[in-house]
């Protein structure tokens, strides 16, 4: 099934994968983590490092996000780009969160990923 059929069979709301790696209940090792997010290889590597970004706060999607949630998500960002210099990106890199069916989400709880180590192209699919 490719990504984007997963994103399409997803369903939003309850429990997803994301916070079974937080709670434990699925083996992840994390590359970077603190109180507030975690970042861990991307089991479907799109690109030689490929990364996640998630909050461990369950958020299902960027409109479930509030104004509370500003300086979590400026946080995701900043952790970003902390964990895309130590895995040595430094010609550059993608961002890329996907949101919602249309925009191939298949796991409802936010995460950005960063890919890097090749050339990106632009438009995306
Ligand atoms: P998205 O399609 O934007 O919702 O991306 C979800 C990503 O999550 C996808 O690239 C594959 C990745 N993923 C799904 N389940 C797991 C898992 O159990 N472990 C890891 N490391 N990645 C996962």
């Amino acid at each position: 099934m490719s990504e984007v059929e997963k994103a399409q069979a997803a369903s939003p709301g309850g429990d997803t994968v994301f916070g079974k790696i937080l709670r434990g209940e699925i083996p992840c090792k994390f590359i970077y983590e603190d109180d507030k997010c975690v970042a861990f290889n991307d089991m479907s590597p799109q690109a030689p490092v490929h990364f996640l970004v998630i909050p461990r706060k369950a958020i299902a999607t960027i409109q479930d996000a509030e104004e509370a949630d500003e300086q979590l998500l400026g946080h995701m960002m900043i952790v970003a780009k902390k964990v895309a210099a130590d895995q040595g990106l430094e010609n550059g890199y993608r961002l890329v969160l996907n949101n919602g069916k249309d925009g191939a989400q298949s796991v409802f709880h936010i995460h950005i990923h960063v890919m890097g180590g090749r050339q990106m192209g632009w438009p995306p699919g």
